[in-house]
């Protein structure tokens, strides 16, 4: 059995603007036709060729798990949140729909020292948070209370009604934005977790809203929703409840975070083509109070005839880490370059950051910067998981300018040159935010 799957933050506009399949799994003991394509496009050994990372170790096992992916840290890396559909009893999908996941992330190295392949970081009492059926995606822990969590829900299973005047896709994919799908807000410490669990923060069932994070002081919720029709960023002051209109731009603008700072956000959009997704960041504005109330024009990160999207900013504002169809439509892999100080700087030059066969994609930073976690394909059995890895012995992080890292020539993958883009200018004239 092959399933199609789709990542419902963000996922599914990279996959539709390939027009090909990127990610296909397959259930225990049954084969995949694409395992041997994907295996074929392999290094020999990426670890080899990966030198910005090390000890890399696939923390969700195809053994439990169908698929699992998007993954954030807690604020001391001691927990992740991770959206993932588990196998049942027979086998089978549990659910046709993600739920949400919290686990420990137990560093089982700390005084020792260890082998590049062995495994140092395993996940420990996993525990799903969302009601069976629901649809969730994008988790996220809030800043500064540690039992407090937000993700998106539709609290119950979707209508599966289409949304009235907006449906993307290709030939291969159609994705949905459920109605029902909101933001949610979930106390961790409680002894049990269902749907009467969960306090809507945003959403009243007629528009998608999901796609959530914070500014790192906890005060400010940044999401998307289909409220206008077209996918906009929305920021709503958590104290006063007020809530702000950030894009107003033709295109879906989704996918925000806020820079450790606050001072700006980050998130991608496809204002250039349909579905050709790109990156761009924006000084928030704020009012005498500190609440956010707008943004200033948006400068493009990346501006290029590739898949732009899922962009995390790394914990010194330095760099941005984020997916890319530069290497190939069917080999995502996540690519690094440093955050424009304003207009007129040069637009960085990406670094590869992974060399696998397979999607690469939805990194994630420790706030420490020592830990990259994302969801990778590379795994036993091909299927989308959890993978972590250590980034201190290098400079990633460090937002140099720097040449490219060279590709490598034993990666038959990479046939397309990571060249950098010309310009911050979009071809679209900016339009002022709301
Ligand atoms: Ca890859």
């Amino acid at each position: 059995m092959t399933l199609i799957i789709i990542f419902m933050c963000a996922l599914a506009q990279a996959s539709a603007a390939s027009g090909v399949k990127v990610e296909t799994t397959t259930a225990p003991g049954q084969s995949s036709s694409n395992e041997a394509t994907n295996a074929a496009k392999d290094p020999a050994d990426w670890r080899k060729f990966e030198g910005l990372l090390s000890h890399q170790v696939q923390l969700t096992l195809s053994e439990r798990f169908v698929k699992a992916g998007e993954a954030y840290f807690n604020s001391d890396a001691t927990q992740i949140v991770f959206q993932a559909i588990e196998y049942d009893a027979q086998g089978n999908p549990e659910s046709e729909y993600y739920s949400m996941y919290v686990a420990q992330l137990r560093d089982e190295g700390q005084g020792q020292s260890f082998e590049p392949d062995q495994r140092r970081y395993r996940l420990k009492n996993i525990r799903r948070i969302s009601p069976i059926g629901s649809a969730n995606t994008c988790g996220w822990f809030h800043p500064t209370d540690p039992n407090k969590l937000i993700f998106a829900s539709t609290i119950t299973a979707p209508a599966k009604q289409e949304t009235p005047g907006y449906q993307r896709g290709s030939r291969n994919y159609r994705w949905s934005f459920p109605p029902e799908m909101r933001v949610v807000e979930v106390d961790l410490s409680a002894q049990e977790i269902n749907a009467d669990s969960l306090k809507t923060l945003v959403g009243d069932g007629k528009a998608y809203a999901a796609e959530c994070s914070t500014s790192l002081d906890g005060r400010t919720l940044l999401y998307t929703t289909l409220e206008s029709g077209d996918g906009d960023l929305y920021a709503m002051d958590l104290p006063t409840k007020k809530i702000t209109r950030l894009t107003a731009f033709a295109g879906y603008d989704g996918g925000g975070f806020f820079s450790p700072d606050g001072k700006k956000i980050i998130w991608r959009a496809d204002r250039n083509a349909d579905n050709l997704l790109q990156i761009f960041v924006a000084d928030v504005v704020f009012d005498s109070t500190g609440a956010v109330v707008g943004i200033g024009e948006p400068i493009a990160v990346t501006n290029d005839g590739a898949v732009n999207w899922a962009p995390y900013v790394s914990p010194n504002g330095k760099v941005i880490v984020y997916a890319s169809s530069r290497v190939g439509h069917d080999n995502y892999e996540l690519l690094a370059v440093p955050v424009p100080a304003d207009h007129a700087a040069p637009l960085g030059q990406p670094r590869r950051v992974t060399h696998a066969g397979g999607a690469d994609l939805l990194p994630a930073i420790s706030h420490d910067g020592k830990l990259l976690m994302w969801t990778s394909q590379r795994g036993a059995g091909r299927s989308s998981q959890l993978w972590l890895a250590q980034m201190s012995q290098n400079d990633l992080l460090s937002g140099e300018l720097v040449p490219p890292v060279v590709q490598p020539t034993a990666t038959p993958a990479s046939t397309a040159p990571i060249t950098a883009s010309p310009t911050h200018s979009t071809t679209t004239p900016l339009v002022q935010p709301k």
